[in-house]
């Protein structure tokens, strides 16, 4: 009997470290977490950051995967491939390597120690919902509303694509 699978979206970031380069290799790492698919994925967009204003600009990316992983060992093997590339936690909204963050689990709502879904930011970052709108136009955040009415309403952040 195969178990149930999720669409899930995460939100990449980075602005240490040639943050191009992270999100990429990120995204192949992605791939290989277990019982997990990659279905498609955002350009990488550059945006200014959100917090401090003395770091990088940060590049910033939506990946769909598709899992048979539960949220929590999902949100294990996230942090893993962060470790992996050296993020290691320093100030608040600070700079760094890479961040992976569980933005939609399917459509389930959850509020746990570790881990809220929906993102508790996400409907009013550009830098989530441009990537989200160009890989799932018509998607709903649950409690939120249309991500293309989100991303209209969302701070610009000089957020835009990045030509590659
Ligand atoms: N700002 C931008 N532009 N992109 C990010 O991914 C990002 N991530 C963060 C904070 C520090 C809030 N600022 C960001 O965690």
């Amino acid at each position: 009997m195969s178990r149930q699978v999720e669409v899930v979206y995460i939100g990449l970031g980075s602005n240490l470290q040639n943050p191009h380069d992270q999100v990429r290799r990120a995204l192949q790492e992605l791939g290989q977490v277990p019982r997990t698919r990659v279905d498609r994925y955002s350009s990488l967009y550059r945006s200014a950051p959100l917090g401090p204003q003395d770091q990088p600009d940060y590049v910033n990316a939506v990946a769909c995967l598709v899992t048979g992983l539960e949220p929590l060992p999902l949100l294990d093997a996230l942090q893993a491939i962060e470790q992996a590339h050296g993020r290691v936690r320093e100030r608040h909204w600070g700079a760094r390597t890479l961040d992976l963050d569980i933005l939609l689990y399917g459509d389930h709502v959850l509020d746990l120690p570790r881990l809220q879904v929906p993102h508790p930011q996400m409907h009013r970052r550009s830098f989530v919902l441009k990537p989200l709108l160009e890989i799932a136009p018509g998607l709903e955040v649950p409690g939120r509303g249309p991500v293309a009415a989100l991303a209209q309403a969302a701070d610009d952040l000089r957020t835009g694509a990045l030509g590659d």
